[in-house]
């Protein structure tokens, strides 16, 4: 028992989260916005540089910076940081952090009082970092996949095929790109090794939730893939940091964490992982069958999965999870809100009359369908803009409006069927779940109990449960994840849905209309 603190290291700010496993409330939760504070000293916009060409990068200087200004900020807010037992974190994935031979050295010796910014300023090969939404390796990511064998190989190695964002690919772009650079590059991380070793004060390994965001790891054996490695860029195992499993202790905090902010000398850090990783700890889905959506801008399916299954359409990333066994796949629909709120306002509707039309109209639409593509659609792979509608007439805002939703739950049923999950219930968070019309076509579709959970930093939450899970397990009496979870990450009271077995029946047929009407309308 006692307090443990996550940070996720995002693409537009750093958030601290401490949880209080006596009480099992969260303690205090603070965000630092990279625009905020470093917009002209960085040249960043939203947290991101745009260098054209699709790529996008950040700066890791600037994610050092953000970790004293918000460590500084959780103390001013009365937070004791002296009574934190153990610190894990998360990081946006895919991003790669070069680091140079003095890296190890810089680290090692941080000590009070020049901030991290000065003593490290001289640390990297590459000052900036690409992200994750960098689109500009569509050539590395066809010369990875031909040079393990084939995309098939890649993807049943790796458990996915070559992705632009993907860290391999983008280390085989800047040893294209900038060999000098690449040989001056004595160590390449991901964002959430870099942040951990910041705060451990030694180079922290990357661990197996996030190195599966990479390419690059065998997703079976939790380990780089030398066939995967030496595709990618020559003398790569000796620069890529090891990978260990995510509950082994990196290291006590750096003593110049100990000195500035007054940490525990004894406190431990423990390896960051991904964000999305670590959300699926901080969501409570520790045991295979457990789904949960985010009903965002555009609609993200997380699934805890028993085996490391793949998607061979590409229709999702798997990523190993950080609670050592399980996996993650993750799917991302892009026509989420966009499509819901396009719908709203044709008709000039307002959410109140949104719920209303769901009400008045009958599951299966009477055989009115949609394909909700206003915008170019990642999964099912839509390449440009198109709704088609089907016996809908488009000046029936009622059907329109049941249209949308039901096109929006059965392809997410469709298309989480590689999973070969079971889904045994549905947790829904984002804005729109708060419409309990749109939750009822869900859980009529899925045929299973639809809860809400309400959580703004899933990731930071996974990342304390985490160091809590590690913490206790280092300790000798470990504890099931289920029990680490369960008091933080439950549903709201009183908001599950219950799926109605008649209109599941008339979904159980629809659903292959519906999946006709898509491959007829997509590649
Ligand atoms: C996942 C992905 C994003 C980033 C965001 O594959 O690219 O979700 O992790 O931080």
């Amino acid at each position: 028992m006692g307090k443990f603190l996550g940070l996720d290291s995002s693409t537009q700010s750093l958030t601290g989260l401490v949880i209080d496993t006596q009480t099992g409330q969260i303690d205090a939760e603070v965000s630092t916005h990279f625009d905020t504070h470093f917009k002209a000293a960085y040249g960043i916009d939203k947290g991101v540089l745009h260098l054209g060409g699709g790529q996008v990068h950040s700066a890791p200087l600037m994610w050092a910076e953000a970790l004293d200004l918000l460590l500084q900020t959780l103390r001013d807010q009365g937070c004791d940081l002296g009574q934190i037992q153990a610190v894990a974190g998360s990081g946006q994935q895919h991003g790669t952090v070069y680091l140079n031979d003095k890296a190890a050295d810089a680290l090692g010796q941080l000590r009070g009082p020049a901030p991290l910014r000065d003593q490290l300023a001289a640390i990297f090969s590459r000052p900036t970092s690409p992200i994750w939404m960098d689109t500009s390796t569509t050539a590395q990511c066809q010369e990875l996949e031909e040079g393990v064998g084939g995309r098939r190989v890649l993807l049943e190695l790796t458990g996915n095929t070559a992705f632009e964002r993907f860290s391999g690919p983008q280390i085989r772009k800047f040893a294209q790109q900038d060999p000098e650079g690449y040989r001056r590059t004595t160590y390449i991380g991901l964002v959430s090794s870099y942040m951990a070793s910041l705060l451990a004060g030694r180079l922290v390994p990357v661990d197996p939730g996030d190195g599966s965001g990479t390419n690059l790891m065998d997703i079976r054996s939790r380990q780089w893939s030398p066939r995967a490695l030496t595709a990618c860029a020559a003398e790569l195992e000796h620069k890529l940091l090891p990978i260990t499993p995510a509950d082994r202790p990196a290291g006590p905090v750096s003593p110049y964490f100990v000195s500035r902010y007054g940490f525990a000398p004894g406190c431990q850090v423990f390896p960051f992982s991904g964000d999305n990783p670590s959300s699926l700890i901080g969501l409570g889905l520790v045991e295979a069958g457990q789904v949960a959506l985010s009903l965002g801008t555009s609609d993200t399916l997380f699934a805890c999965m028993d085996q490391p299954r793949v998607s061979e359409q590409g229709e999702g990333a798997v990523f190993a999870s950080p609670d050592g066994t399980h996996y993650m796949a993750l799917i991302c629909f892009l026509n989420g809100s966009l499509a819901r709120e396009a719908v709203r306002d044709q008709h000039h509707l307002d959410w109140k009359a949104f719920g209303e039309a769901l009400r008045q109209t009958p599951p299966g639409n009477k055989g009115a369908l949609m394909l909700p593509y206003f915008a170019p659609e990642i999964v099912p792979k839509v390449a440009a803009a198109g709704v088609v509608r089907h016996h809908l007439d488009p000046n029936n805002a009622q059907a329109e409006v049941r249209a949308v939703i039901e096109a929006q739950a059965l392809s997410s049923k469709i298309h989480s069927a590689w999973m070969g999950v079971a889904i045994r219930s549905l947790f829904v968070t984002g804005g729109a779940s708060a419409n309990e019309g749109i939750l009822q076509i869900f859980a009529d579709v899925h045929g299973c109990p639809v809860h809400r959970f309400e959580t703004a930093n899933a990731a930071a939450l996974g990342a304390a449960l985490r160091a809590y899970h590690g913490h206790l397990k280092a300790a000798g009496t470990p504890k099931p994840w289920k029990e680490i979870t369960a008091p933080f990450a439950k549903p709201l009271p009183g908001s599950t849905i219950q799926p109605n077995p008649a209109a599941t029946a008339v979904y159980k047929t629809l659903i292959d209309e519906y999946r006709k009407l898509e491959q007829a309308h997509t590649g």
